[in-house]
């Protein structure tokens, strides 16, 4: 039996790849695709985000829009990587798109989908968390038909990667969008995997990995992530505030295959306001969430690339 998965995504190229790789996996059948315009501009993520399902998906899906906004918008050069991945010629190849638009926006459309699935959906989701939040006030009763929620967002380290003026730089991005979300989704009992900076700071995009990407660049999915990769910068001598990481791709391949990675319990607070908005926090009393904090990178890239092989 395939697990149910519904993803909520925001449209950077970490979340593009992630979608793509999750249409190739047999182990999971995607119940609904949303798109919230948090690291992206709403139009390109949702045009890319259909292309992508028809060029590499099945049929069935739509993709929703999120009407969310966040207290702390992203850098606007991120926030462009969406026009580019939509512009890719492979995803524009057949001149039309297919795939619908959801009649409603992400909140109502998860809530719809986890309550028309018969089995528990896992949620994945690889930005902030406002369409959660949103859902949960909506539909409290949803709760109970979420097997676990898996999430790129937040470090329990000292180094965030938000580097914004009026924060301490303790924070990660998805958490720091929309603070108060994180925190209505801390309120729940719904079992929380995290994957955080301190794995995803062991999978930066390199020079090998790329060049690994270009040799086999004759199979169509492996040339489809090269090209994705070529449009964000690498790590070479040191790590820049625009350094790229797998970050979503990690969070997405831990749903198809946990092997590869080390998971600790760890309770937690999530702080909402002040110079520290958006840092999750060790607290003894605080609620559990299981993180990611250590990762075999060599297995995780081969994992991704043979999934993106079977394109
Ligand atoms: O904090 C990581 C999250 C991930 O969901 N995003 C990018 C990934 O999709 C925000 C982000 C942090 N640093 C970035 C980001 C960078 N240098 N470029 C683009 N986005
Ligand atoms: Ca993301």
């Amino acid at each position: 039996m395939k697990k149910k998965i519904y993803f909520n995504h925001d449209g950077g190229v970490d979340d593009l790849v992630s979608l793509f790789l999750l249409l190739k996996m047999d182990t999971v059948e995607l119940t609904g695709v949303s798109v919230i315009p948090a690291d992206c501009y709403l139009e390109p993520a949702m045009f890319a985000s259909r292309k992508i399902i028809d060029r590499f998906g099945y049929g069935g899906l739509d993709v929703a829009a999120s009407n969310s906004r966040g207290k702390n918008p992203f850098p606007k050069d991120w926030r462009m990587h969406a026009f580019y991945v939509d512009a890719l010629p492979i995803l524009n190849e057949s001149g039309k798109v297919v795939t619908p638009v959801a009649d409603k926006p992400a909140h109502l459309h998860l809530i719809d989908t986890v309550l028309a699935t018969e089995e528990k959906t896992t949620l994945l989701f690889t930005g902030p968390l406002t369409d959660l939040a949103r859902a949960l006030d909506e539909a409290p009763e949803i709760e109970a038909k979420i097997e676990r929620l898996v999430w790129m967002g937040g470090t329990f380290r000292e180094e965030g990667n938000v580097h914004e003026p009026e924060h301490d730089g303790t924070a990660e991005w998805n958490v720091f969008w929309d603070p108060e979300a994180a925190a209505r989704v801390w309120e729940t009992g719904i079992a929380i995997d995290l994957v955080a900076l301190e794995s995803t700071n062991q999978v930066p995009l390199t020079l090998d990995v790329r060049e690994r990407w270009a040799k086999e660049r004759q199979n169509i999915g492996v040339d489809f992530i090269g090209q994705c990769y070529a449009m964000v910068p690498p790590l070479v001598h040191f790590s820049t505030n625009s350094t790229y990481y797998l970050w979503d791709v990690l969070t997405t391949a831990f749903v198809g295959n946990p092997d590869f990675v080390k998971v600790q319990t760890i309770n937690s607070i999530v702080h909402t306001d002040g110079p520290s908005q958006g840092r999750t926090v060790e607290t003894a009393d605080g609620r559990p969430v299981n993180v990611v904090y250590d990762v075999n990178r060599d297995a995780f890239f081969d994992y991704m690339t043979e999934l993106a092989k079977k394109a």
